[in-house]
């Protein structure tokens, strides 16, 4: 694929939490900070993501009694699962991993500001009716296609990717470009989710 003017890269979380190290790290995360600084000099148009949460977030174990990370618990809005305290608004931890580029973004979203919601789409909160404005902002640049990157592939990633095809957007996702967590499957999950929702999986050596 060549990017042209329609096009754009969603850098999604990649940020010190969760890289080794960080609060929550992704599995090999700091290998995806070479790949998309090479891949932003390709695209014109590029936005970033952060997860950027209050310190009494509801997606942290630590703000339910007698709970653990990893574990899930049932909210107003469906199941969550609990994790380390992450991307605390103006930590370290939230800033952008060292290394990435970031000077070619023309847009910056933040997500999971609401104390009593998880969002780990950049388009639509976990209760699936509060919206981010991402969406509006991309039609008004003229962006039908998006590239997504970035941490974690069965968390953030997969729900954006899942959330820009429903806001009918075509989607594919560097598959180099992006890491794991994996909780209980949730890496296969996403993929064949992914997959059937018609987002495609492409290599960055493809892109350019
Ligand atoms: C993420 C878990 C919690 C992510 C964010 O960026 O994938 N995962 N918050
Ligand atoms: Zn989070």
């Amino acid at each position: 694929m060549t990017p042209g003017s329609a096009d754009l890269l969603l850098v999604i979380d990649v940020q010190a939490d969760f890289l080794p190290g960080g609060m929550l790290p992704v599995p090999g995360g700091d290998a995806v900070v070479g790949p998309i600084n090479a891949l932003q000099g390709r695209f014109r148009h590029v936005a970033l993501t952060q997860d950027w949460h209050p310190a009494d977030h509801v997606s942290f174990a630590d703000n339910h009694v007698g709970r653990a990370p990893f574990e899930t618990v049932a909210l107003p809005y469906g199941d969550q699962v609990l994790w380390p305290r992450h991307c605390v608004q103006g930590s370290a931890g939230a800033g952008f991993a060292p290394g990435l580029a970031t000077d070619r973004a023309s847009l910056v979203i933040r997500k999971g500001l609401d104390s009593r919601i998880d969002s780990y789409s950049a388009f639509l909160e976990a209760d699936r009716t509060t919206r981010t404005g991402l969406a509006g902002a991309l039609r008004e640049r003229g962006i039908t296609r998006l590239v997504l990157c970035g941490l974690a592939t069965d968390f953030c990633v997969a729900w954006s990717a899942l959330d820009a095809r429903a806001a009918g957007f075509d989607v594919c996702v560097a598959a180099d470009a992006v890491r794991g967590i994996d909780v209980d499957g949730s890496l296969a999950a996403a993929w064949a989710r992914m997959a059937a929702e018609g987002v495609q999986r492409i290599a960055t050596a493809e892109i350019g």
